[in-house]
């Protein structure tokens, strides 16, 4: 059966609106049509094709991901080297290397270079031939590299087939094949879900996802190409410059780097060269440098090469954001909420110009996949303004001795058992607010700007105040002595007496500050607000059963089950009572009386889909005076049933308890 025209004419047209999404999703990072557009487009495509085999091409847009794994990698002789680049550590090695350029050229003016960031990636080559993607191959050593072709077409940025018609018979772009930092995190993240160790760094994410048996696994990596240099190409160069010459393979379209530029002369590749390191940390991918190349092929040519790197470019790199050093020991930190967080202690080590002794090991799940041992070497990285990070150890140079961490059974701060919670990789200090650690810290919280904001009580002062144990609960602090404070370290008698004023002055605060300050896990500044809204006052919040407190608005198990239990604590209620005395106060909110409302006592449990959502139904009952839960029992009233609603309903069934479905509970609702 041979295909019908129109149906030839269909595949063709989807062909090409599904290229060129692509191209402007993937490449120009700008889609004209929804996620949703584009799956119904390769649907229609798909079912023609699998009606109509003889419709598929190799180009198709269907056609990325091959059928068979290979058994190994071909070798691909590169008929132009792949080249490297010079490479200068600071900027008299780059000044040397444009006067080098100007004195070969016998050039009295200033040089024009193109500038880009250098993509910590793995360098390829791709063969277009009739503007159909042919071949592509890794570097290997510059002369051979490794047939990836299979794998490079999964890569949604690299083009099947090129745009327009104006290319060369036969085209060789070079590029960078890397991934993207969000698409890294989530690969790691997914890897140790399953319980695999992931990859150190995005390159060799990059390069292992790409030198794949099967094309199937690099499909679901997030790879992307950025194009900079040439192979060959038929007819000769595509532009008199470098610059232009890039231009043109984004009109065919292949991606290039939007950060490209010409500058010009030395100066000008400084000024970019610091411009990008200033914004290294916000690129979506990792970059080790800088490269520059003159700009007139003209001039390339007369510059040529030395061995394999030409003598018209360099790359000026950025000081390493890795080194390595040595893990002295792991010390514990306990932070507000008792968590016990592993420190490593190093001996100093000089990170991206920054001198590093301290860095975060997160816990001790971390520890144990990483194998980090106290004597090991270990790699410490640096980036932007982050808190330095041990990347991983060097089992090799380990001695034999070298124990596991273990995470101590006991405080090391106060004492006090350690306790695992059950559903969270963090282990806590069961010592509450006895332990200096945590009292100091829920000292600090309790003054921070967004709580109490008490000027001038910084955390050195609160340390100070700790240490000589001036203040154990925040409600000491409303009884500071001038005389005493005038006593301390790095204290005059003006800031003594500033530091009293500020205390006074945020006496007077909101409840939601209030409740904020008291530092209830898992109760942030919007959490507390809520709080303070729903019930008006301090009193019935602290009397609040679970029930109660499921009723606030973004308030859910976990969250009613920490404000419960800090307001059982007779410690913390003795808090609060000393600093009502001491004079902290606030206004009530108004709040509806809801015991008068029409639907007062009444218990609901919502369940099923339902047209608007469960949270909003929910918030209309609570404001007509009724409580809502979660599940059924001899308590409930009513039983509100969207579609597909399962045990709840059989549930309430056998109970006999009263059913609305959605236009009951409008009905109900509008009363
Ligand atoms: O981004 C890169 N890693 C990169 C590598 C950029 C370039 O323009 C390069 C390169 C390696 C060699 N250019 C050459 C000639």
């Amino acid at each position: 059966m041979s295909t019908p025209l129109a149906i030839l004419q269909r595949a063709a047209e989807l062909r090409e609106q599904l290229n060129l999404h692509n191209y402007r999703y993937y490449v120009l990072d700008d889609p004209q049509v929804t996620d949703s557009e584009y799956d119904r487009l390769m649907r229609e495509l798909q079912s023609l094709e699998q009606q109509f085999p003889d419709l598929i091409v190799p180009d198709s847009p269907t056609q990325r991901v091959g059928a068979q794994p290979l058994d190994g990698f071909g070798e691909v002789l590169h008929r132009m080297p792949m080249l490297s680049l010079e490479n200068a550590f600071s900027d008299t090695e780059m000044v040397d290397f444009d006067r080098r350029v100007r004195e070969r050229l016998g050039e009295v003016g200033e040089v024009i270079y193109t500038a880009e960031p250098k993509l910590d990636g793995l360098a390829i080559s791709l063969r277009y031939e009739s503007g159909l993607l042919v071949q592509a191959a890794t570097r290997g050593d510059g002369s051979r590299g490794e047939d990836v072709t299979h794998n490079a077409r999964t890569i949604p940025s690299v083009p099947l087939r090129l745009l327009g018609e104006d290319w060369p018979q036969v085209l060789e772009v070079r590029g960078e094949i890397y991934m993207p930092l969000a698409g890294f995190e989530r690969l790691n993240q997914r890897a140790r879900v399953n319980g695999e160790k992931g990859f150190a760094n995005p390159r060799n994410a990059a390069a292992g996802s790409l030198r794949q048996l099967d094309p199937k696994i690099t499909a679901q990596r997030p790879l992307a190409m950025y194009c900079y240099g040439f192979g060959e190409i038929s007819g000769g160069p595509l532009a008199a410059t470098q610059s232009e010459s890039i231009r043109r393979l984004a009109d065919w379209g292949l991606r290039i780097s939007p950060e490209m530029r010409t500058v010009e002369g030395a100066a000008g590749c400084l000024d970019y060269y610091r411009e990008i390191g200033k914004r290294r940390a916000a690129l979506d991918y990792e970059i080790d440098g800088v490269v520059f190349k003159v700009d007139s092929l003209e001039q390339q040519q007369r510059l040529g090469f030395v061995s394999r790197a030409p003598r018209w470019a360099i790359a000026q790199k950025f000081p390493a954001q890795e080194e390595m050093t040595r893990l002295l020991a792991i010390d514990i930190q306990v932070g507000r909420t008792g968590a016990l967080t592993p420190v490593a202690r190093l001996e100093p080590v000089t990170v991206a110009g920054v001198t590093v002794t301290n860095a975060t090991l997160h816990n001790e799940e971390e520890i144990r996949r990483k194998d980090i041992r106290v004597g090991d070497s270990v790699i410490i990285r640096r980036a932007g303004d982050v808190i330095p990070q041990v990347v991983r150890s060097i089992p090799e140079q380990r001695s034999t001795d070298a124990r596991p961490f273990e995470m101590p059974q006991q405080c090391p701060v106060c004492g006090a058992d350690v306790i695992r919670d059950a559903d969270e990789a963090v282990v806590r200090c069961s010592g509450g607010l006895f332990c200096p650690a945590q009292r100091r810290q829920a000292i600090k919280h309790f003054a921070a700007r967004r709580a109490m904001d008490i000027e001038g009580l910084g955390d050195k002062l609160v340390d100070q105040l700790v240490t000589l144990g001036m203040v154990e609960t925040p409600a000491d602090l409303f009884h500071l002595q001038l005389t005493a404070l005038e006593g301390m370290e790095r204290m005059g008698r003006k800031s003594a007496e500033n530091l009293l004023a500020a205390l006074e002055k945020s006496k007077r605060t909101s409840l939601g500050r209030f409740l904020f300050a008291l530092g209830i896990r898992e109760v942030g500044e919007a959490t507390a607000q809520s709080l303070a809204n729903h019930f008006g006052d301090l009193e019935p919040i602290m009397q609040a059963d679970i029930d109660a407190l499921l009723q606030v608005p973004d308030v859910g198990p976990v969250v009613a089950e920490h404000v419960f239990t800090f307001f059982r604590q007779a410690h913390n209620q003795e808090v609060i009572e000393a600093l009502i005395r001491a004079g902290v106060r606030w206004e009530a909110i108004a709040v509806p009386d809801l015991a008068s409302q029409r639907l007062a006592g009444k218990v609901f449990v919502i369940t099923g889909t339902l047209s608007q959502p469960r949270d909003e139904i929910k918030q209309r009952l609570i404001a007509l005076g009724a409580k809502v839960t979660g599940s059924v029992s001899k308590k409930t009233d009513y039983l509100i049933a969207g579609a597909d609603a399962g045990s709840k309903l059989t549930k309430a069934e056998t109970l006999g308890i009263a059913i609305l479905d959605e236009s009951g509970l409008n009905e109900l609702l509008e009363e």
